[in-house]
């Protein structure tokens, strides 16, 4: 069979097969996976991560870290509901790598389980920690500074503490969907180095987009502004991730209804003009997922519409095959593979390495970013 039906029936498969997830909570009538902390507890099929009771605290992680550095795109579907006094104090999600991990909680009330009280003890706080607030109540007082009762703020002190001071704020927004009233809304947080966007309802147009990359940080947005370093993420670029959320004098349901969250796959292409050899490494992926790799002269094919029109030359693929080089195989243990391509690749042209990794159940799990190289 001409390999290049092979990569149509790849393609096809992409479009027919929705992507699988690392990790995928369709709902919440199992919480196993997750470790739950202080208020947070099952509720139906929902994970509810306060009840609406005065001075409420609780989180929940999942109970592994995941890869978190070469990118992610995390989705969730939450309802707050039964609000008293007008509904507080909201929801935070959160990348980590506090010594506390999948057990950390601090303050209730506007602390919303990741903050601290001026009066609390030193440590309280979460540090070393992104943090994307869904705010819900407009605390205008005790460095607060919040501009709304239905604000999304993305918070970080670097390597340090964080604070639900809006001083710690590298990016927020007041959405005009109102998502403290009582009706489910789906948001999604992804994440390529460089750039952090916050969706909410609508999957195409984020509400928000900050720059920020957990390697060099991003910058406050309130004076006196500047810098903040990015994060000290676990060996592999892994991190923990969940949620945090809190009740005080004002309270609600804060529900959790689904959760999906997919690293990013990580493409290097280099030449080594010792061996000649050309790498395509995936980093990042999935262990034992099968993934797919080739060498294209068309940068443009991919990931968008690339089925359509993915060019691999002649000359390439016939180096690939006829020196054994498998560009369908099974990612190892750490999730990653590397495509050695013998021989001297020509000069002048820049050609693209371009990457799916597909899961061992045959769904297609996601795409690395093209990756280019002129020698
Ligand atoms: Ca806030």
């Amino acid at each position: 069979m001409p390999r290049s039906l092979s990569v149509a029936a790849v393609a096809a498969l992409c479009l027919a097969t929705a992507p699988a997830q690392l990790i995928n909570f369709p709902n919440f009538a199992s919480t196993g996976g997750m470790t739950l902390n202080g208020n947070a507890a099952q509720s139906g099929s929902n994970l509810r991560l306060v009840p609406s009771v005065l001075s409420q605290k609780g989180s929940a992680f999942y109970a592994a870290p995941v890869t978190v550095v070469n990118g992610f795109d995390t989705k969730f579907t939450f309802q707050t509901s039964a609000p008293s006094g007008g509904g507080a104090d909201g929801f935070t999600f959160v990348v980590h790598n506090d010594p506390r991990a999948d057990t950390f909680l601090s303050d209730h009330a506007g602390a919303m389980g990741y903050g601290a009280f001026a009066t609390s003890p030193a440590g309280t706080a979460l540090a070393n920690c992104l943090v994307v607030e869904f705010d819900t109540f407009l605390g205008t007082f005790g460095g607060f500074s919040d501009l709304s009762g239905n604000e999304i703020s993305v918070h970080t002190g670097g390597t340090g503490n964080s604070s639900q001071g809006e001083g710690f704020s590298i990016g927020r927004v007041t959405p005009t969907v109102t998502f403290s009233n009582a009706v489910a809304h789906t948001a999604r947080i992804h994440y390529v180095p460089g750039t952090l966007r916050v969706y909410l309802d609508n999957m195409t147009t984020p509400v928000l987009t900050v720059p920020y990359n957990f390697s060099t940080g991003g910058n406050y947005i309130l004076a006196p502004g500047g810098a903040v370093g990015g994060l000290s993420l676990l060996p592999g670029g892994t991190a923990w991730v969940g949620f945090t959320a809190s009740t005080g004098g004002s309270f609600e349901n804060y529900d959790l209804q689904s959760w999906t969250y997919e690293p990013g796959m990580l493409l290097n292409l280099a030449y080594d003009p010792m061996t000649f050899v050309v790498s395509l490494a995936d980093v990042g992926g999935n262990p034992g997922d099968l993934c797919f790799n080739v060498l294209t002269l068309n940068g443009g094919a991919f990931p968008n519409g690339w089925f359509y029109g993915v060019d691999i030359n002649v000359v390439e693929m016939a180096q690939i095959f006829n020196l054994g080089a498998p560009f369908l195989t099974a990612l190892d243990a750490n999730g990653e593979y590397s495509l050695l391509v013998p021989g001297v690749p020509p000069l002048g042209v820049t050609f693209y390495g371009v990457a799916l990794d597909i899961s061992a159940a045959g769904l297609v799990v996601k795409s690395s970013p093209p990756t280019s190289l002129t020698l």
